[in-house]
């Protein structure tokens, strides 16, 4: 062999050498991706919409009178937001921005009749997320705004129940013919409470919780409609409603409210001032109607309570990330208001629960203030899945420890330029006409006391109103009817 023969042999043998090595350790990563991905299956997703929930319950607070004890069993598993708002006080604007990650000023999406599609036609939802990651996707109910037809998306879904249409009583219940609609009508139905949407929506979701667990991990969207008008329940819902007194009201409340509430709030004052007319002719109509509002949020707890006792039945109980979330609050005539369609409080202050295991601690509440932007990326950081640009943020710093730091306040829009921005003590209101409100949550829980007119707290309000979005979408056309 020559001394150039010898060379090539040595050459040829380390190239040998590195190729077997590189290959060897490309085996190997690839077998630590498949160990590891063995090890750690995704887990599945219970996604809980609740509809018009507002936060007169015992939740929230345990003096509240209206009970829910399944919510708060709930809770006891994870972590509760004390200080949760919805996006937007309205059905559409709220649902499609909290399943989209993007909110109307980024969407244009600010109306219940918004056509969200058109809207975003390439924006993918959490559900299309979860079906490109290879989740099964399944739900029932009232996920996206039902109203027109046109609203619910397909491609979100491998299989879904749309809700039937609303049982209707024979003639109207609140015996007041010329009040309001059929739709806003309150009373005890169906006399069987398998005859409601929501009894079917849970039973979907039982059946999808007892199937059995293969490959694919499950994505379930339980899209809950009471306590949504008409305040329907049925009777054995009603059991406690005579313990139900009236909210809290200031006769003058409305003496100091700028000229943007007014017109805004003013849409819908009918609702109010038709109920304090019929109130004087039938007495008791109104208490009929909190008492009715109560039974709905009853009800509601009761159908979330079978689907937990299907899922505490199932395999998937340990492996199941639970997400409960209303898509706002809802006045019950506080601030001279009964609806939602309202920057205050009430009508943005919802129940918020997140379970994750081995994430959240159990019966952990967290006050920070968070508005449901976040529910889009934390469902997609806590599953594993590629983070998506949003206008909201990861609350899994708060999911691990509620007390991290945690600057932003939440924000809340209802129609354009009209943004309400709450932190830990402050709500700050600013309608699109430039008008203010400003209420110190530490001494005025009842937002009585508009301070936004007072020169001591410029600081506040500009504290605040640096948080409003700096652009606003043009409002998308509406969905035809
Ligand atoms: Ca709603
Ligand atoms: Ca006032």
């Amino acid at each position: 062999m020559t001394e150039h023969q010898r060379i090539r042999c040595w050459d040829v043998f380390w190239k040998c050498v590195r190729r077997d090595a590189v290959q060897m350790l490309l085996v190997c990563l690839a077998g630590a991706f498949v160990i590891t991905g063995e090890a750690k299956p995704k887990p599945d997703v219970l996604f809980v919409a609740i509809d018009d929930m507002n936060d007169w319950i015992s939740l929230l607070d345990p003096e509240a009178p209206i009970k829910t004890p399944n919510l708060e069993r709930l809770a006891g598993r994870g972590m509760l937001f004390t200080r949760a708002y919805c996006i937007s006080p309205a059905c559409n604007p709220s649902r499609s921005a909290l399943l989209t990650g993007l909110r109307p000023s980024t969407s244009g999406v600010y109306a219940n009749n918004s056509d969200w599609r058109k809207a975003l036609p390439k924006r993918r939802t959490i559900m299309q997320q979860f079906r490109a990651a290879g989740y099964s996707v399944r739900g029932a109910g009232k996920i996206f705004h039902h109203k027109a037809k046109g609203f619910h998306d397909e491609d979100s879904f491998d299989d879904f129940q749309m809700m039937a249409p609303q049982n209707m009583p024979p003639k109207k219940l609140n015996q007041s013919p010329e009040y309001g609609s059929r739709n806003t009508d309150w009373g005890v139905w169906p006399p069987d409470e398998k005859e409601t949407i929501d009894f079917r929506t849970a039973n979907y979701c039982i059946e999808a919780l007892r199937s059995p667990v293969r490959d694919k991990p499950l994505f379930l969207a339980c899209g809950i409609f009471k306590p949504h008008s008409p305040f329907f329940a049925p009777g054995e819902y009603f059991r406690d409603a005579g313990k139900i007194g009236l909210p809290p009201r200031r006769v003058d409340d409305w003496n100091d409210l700028p000229d943007g509430a007014q017109s805004l709030m003013g849409r819908t004052k009918w609702f109010w001032n038709g109920m304090t007319r019929l109130d004087r002719r039938l007495p008791g109509s109104y208490r009929d109607f909190i008492q009715a509002y109560a039974a709905c949020c009853s009800f509601a707890d009761a159908q979330l309570g079978r689907v937990l006792d299907a899922l505490d039945a199932s395999p998937r109980r340990d492996r199941t990330i639970v997400v409960l979330w209303s898509d706002h609050g809802f006045h019950l005539g506080e601030k001279d208001h009964i609806e939602k369609f309202a920057l205050w409080e009430k009508s943005n202050h919802v129940p918020f629960i997140v379970v994750a295991p081995g994430v959240t601690g159990k019966g952990v509440r967290c006050s920070r203030p968070v508005d449901l932007s976040v529910v889009y990326p934390t469902l997609l950081e806590l599953c594993g899945l590629p983070a998506v640009e949003c206008d909201g943020v990861s609350a899994v710093p708060l999911l691990r420890d509620p007390r991290s730091e945690w600057k932003r306040p939440a924000l809340m829009t209802y129609g354009r330029g009209n943004h309400a921005v709450r932190s830990e003590r402050w709500r700050y209101i600013r309608y699109a006409d430039g008008s203010e409100e400003l209420y110190d949550h530490d001494v005025d829980p009842h937002e009585w006391s508009n301070l936004a007119r007072r020169v001591e707290y410029e600081g506040v309000k500009a504290s605040h109103r640096r948080w409003l979005p700096s652009k606003e979408a043009k409002e998308v056309a509406g969905l035809k009817r």
